[in-house]
């Protein structure tokens, strides 16, 4: 088969769909369901169309478009992954597995293949967790993750629910449909940058993805009394952010020492209040990002950071409430999926490296449903979720062409 990338094209399209943006280039935002998101999707499905793809979208706003096969009834095999982009993100972080997956499909119809099981391209809703704070929205429901009711639920910081959200969105519908069946999918494999550094530092053309690391976030609350920045003595202060740097130090040092270098935890959000300059913090709110390939690990993380909240509490005499927004176990990819990934890699001479994602992606949602694999290309230093995240348009084209490889050996 004369599988060819029309990596121009392909390149074309990544930088049209960097202009919805509701940031200044060269960064890219586009949140979930907001009028910029919309349009994009918009556009999206125009491509998905002239590529004659069947398109559905279910009641959380997945969109399906799916090359039927000529066997329509067996599984189909999925790709794909999302085009929303946190704020002053980069144009690749998702892109490049949507739009690359489109022109793996255009590149094998036009080498005249014919799929037997078909072959769906999925655009996710909410990978990111910037609107609703639980990331990977539309595929925690569409693999049973997350409930219809407990996604319902969730509100934007505007105290907005996904549920009204979404259908002032345009997408309606029960929520409980969206959870697909078991079986619906023979496979699901996902190209994405990396979003780290060791493809380009280990000077590998691709990654294949063996595990990806079981991610949690939460939010801590620390009350304290505030008070005038001059009137009040330190000896009478109970200050909610100094409580909070303890809180935050002790969740680095808990990190740095479970001895593995697959733990990570981040502070990612600190708002103080009432932030102004002369008046002692009253209440701080973090936002707590931990993560780790092992489940073990990563809760003792997140116990160790419960120990010191309740000491902290006792020395500062503050109160610190938490709520756990998400604990997921971590995935292991399918071993055939791994195996098709290297076959098409070897079929076509490339060089890979085997690897754990500790970003997480809506790959690790699928994984509950149909076996999965991810297929990493280079960043540029390993910088992502910025305006310079970078990858090449070889390396696009070179991802690609591997994915449109697999899909075909996994579709005959
Ligand atoms: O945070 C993540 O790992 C993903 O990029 N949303
Ligand atoms: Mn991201
Ligand atoms: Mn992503």
């Amino acid at each position: 088969m004369n599988l060819k990338i029309d990596q121009e094209r392909l390149i074309s399209e990544i930088e049209a769909l960097s202009k919805f943006s509701d940031a200044e280039a060269p960064a890219v935002t586009r949140i979930v369901f907001t009028p910029t998101d919309l349009k994009a999707r918009d556009w999206m499905k125009s491509l998905c169309r002239d590529a004659g793809l069947a398109i559905r979208k279910d009641a959380i706003g997945n969109t399906f478009a799916r090359w039927i096969g000529s066997d329509p009834l067996a599984p189909a095999v999925g790709t794909g992954s999302h085009i929303d982009a946190i704020p002053n993100a980069g144009k690749f972080d998702g892109v490049v597995g949507v739009l690359g997956g489109l022109e793996a499909i255009r590149a094998l119809q036009r080498a005249g293949f014919r799929p037997r099981h078909s072959i769906e391209l999925l655009v996710f809703t909410a990978e990111e967790p910037t609107r609703f704070g639980v990331g990977c929205l539309g595929s925690r429901l569409l693999s049973g993750t997350l409930s219809a009711d407990a996604a319902a639920k969730l509100i934007d910081k505007d105290g907005q629910p996904v549920e009204e959200v979404r259908r002032k969105a345009g997408f309606s519908g029960d929520l409980r449909e969206v959870k697909l069946p078991a079986g619906y999918y023979k496979a699901f494999v996902e190209l994405h940058i990396e979003q780290g550094p060791v493809l380009e530092r280990e000077r590998q053309p691709l990654g294949i993805v063996e595990q990806i690391a079981a991610p949690a976030s939460l939010y801590v609350t620390v009350e304290g009394s505030g008070g005038h920045a001059g009137g009040v003595l330190m000896r009478d202060r109970r200050d909610a952010l100094c409580a909070a740097a303890e809180l935050i130090l002790a969740l680095e040092h808990a990190a740095r020492s479970t001895g593995a270098i697959d733990t990570v935890a981040t502070v990612g959000i600190c708002d103080v209040f009432p932030g102004a300059i002369n008046s002692i913090p009253a209440r701080v709110r973090l936002g707590i990002d931990v993560r780790d390939t092992s489940l073990a690990r990563r809760d003792r993380v997140i116990a160790d950071l419960e120990d010191a909240c309740r000491k902290t509490t006792a020395q500062r005499q503050v109160s610190i409430r938490s709520e756990l927004l998400n604990a997921d176990a971590p995935a292991e990819s399918g071993p055939e999926i791994v195996a098709t990934l290297r076959q098409a890699c070897e079929k076509h001479g490339l060089r890979f490296l085997p690897m754990t994602s500790r970003a997480y992606h809506d790959s690790l949602f699928m994984s509950r449903i149909a076996p999965m694999a991810m297929l990493f290309i280079p960043c540029r230093n390993g910088y992502s979720h910025r305006p310079d995240e970078y990858a090449s348009p070889e390396d696009i084209a070179r991802g690609t062409l591997v994915l449109a490889e697999t899909l075909a050996m996994l579709s005959e």
